[in-house]
């Protein structure tokens, strides 16, 4: 528990969402699977995204009805208590849609403007990251934290890609020269479920370009509170330009062989 009675009430209510919603979504994938696309022709939406979302919404705003909403499907529920929701309803539609079992429900709860509670639910492996701002992370209620390495030709690193062609192009060819100095590269196909990989140290450390902040918000709370540091180029906070995640003996190595090959280009 975190020192906030307000942060682990939010998270309670987060987690109670994160897990109808997931179930849902899970239970719905046989019977409801209309798929349409979004910025490219590999970038998709199904149908239980957008109903997930419309689950997840109704439940918060009857909990707290004067909290706002961001969600990647379009929710933007305008409030006034200072409560922000960043909810992500299906992180790894592309997992989702070829029955990976690599998919989660991202749920966050900012407080002016700084995130104070973060779950990802994966409803397929039932597990759940959650965390509080000062209160450590948990999977399935038990402590997690980063893994130990500092060395870089040690270092089992996630990444991520775009769905724009070009800019696969360009991390394809960064890809190329990061991976003969690391023990491996893995690429799950859901950030957030990245960012907790990270904070339980089943993988070092992660980075990708291009997150939305649906993608990264609970991740990143979580990965941070597992005693990850999570920034962007030269000290910038993480964005949607680079994401860096990596235990705090291992970042600077991290950034500093990333930073000359360019990897907020493209
Ligand atoms: C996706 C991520 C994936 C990343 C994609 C995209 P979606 O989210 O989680 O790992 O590489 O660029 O952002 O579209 O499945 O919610």
């Amino acid at each position: 528990m975190s020192s906030e009675p307000l942060y682990d009430e939010l998270l309670a209510l987060a987690v109670d969402v994160a897990h109808a919603a997931g179930d849902f979504a899970r239970d719905g994938r046989e019977t409801a699977l209309d798929v349409q696309t979004k910025t490219s022709s590999v970038d998709v939406v199904t149908v239980m995204d957008t109903a997930t979302e419309t689950l997840i919404t109704r439940a918060i705003l009857e909990a707290r009805p004067d909290d706002a909403i961001l969600g990647e499907e379009g929710a933007a529920v305008v409030g006034t208590s200072g409560v922000r929701w960043v909810v992500d309803p299906i992180d790894g539609t592309v997992n989702y849609l070829y029955r990976i079992p690599v998919w989660a429900v991202s749920i966050a709860a900012e407080l002016d403007g700084r995130v104070v509670a973060g779950v990802v639910y994966n409803p397929v492996l039932r597990e759940t990251f959650t965390a509080t701002l000062g209160g450590g992370a948990r999977c399935n209620g038990k402590p997690i934290a980063c893994s130990t390495e500092t060395t870089l030709a040690q270092t089992l690193l996630a990444t991520g890609f775009g769905y724009d062609s070009a800019r696969r192009g360009h991390q394809g060819a960064l890809i190329a020269q990061v991976l003969p100095l690391v023990r491996d590269i893995r690429r799950f196909g859901s950030a957030a479920l990245d960012l907790c990989a990270i904070a339980a140290g089943r993988v070092d450390a992660y980075f990708e370009r291009g997150l939305n902040p649906w993608d990264m918000a609970a991740g990143e709370l979580i990965a941070r509170e597992a005693g990850g540091r999570i920034e962007g180029l030269n000290g910038a906070p993480a964005s949607s330009e680079l994401t860096i995640a990596a235990p705090i003996g291992l970042f600077d190595a991290l950034h500093d062989l990333l930073a000359p090959l360019n990897p907020a280009a493209g």
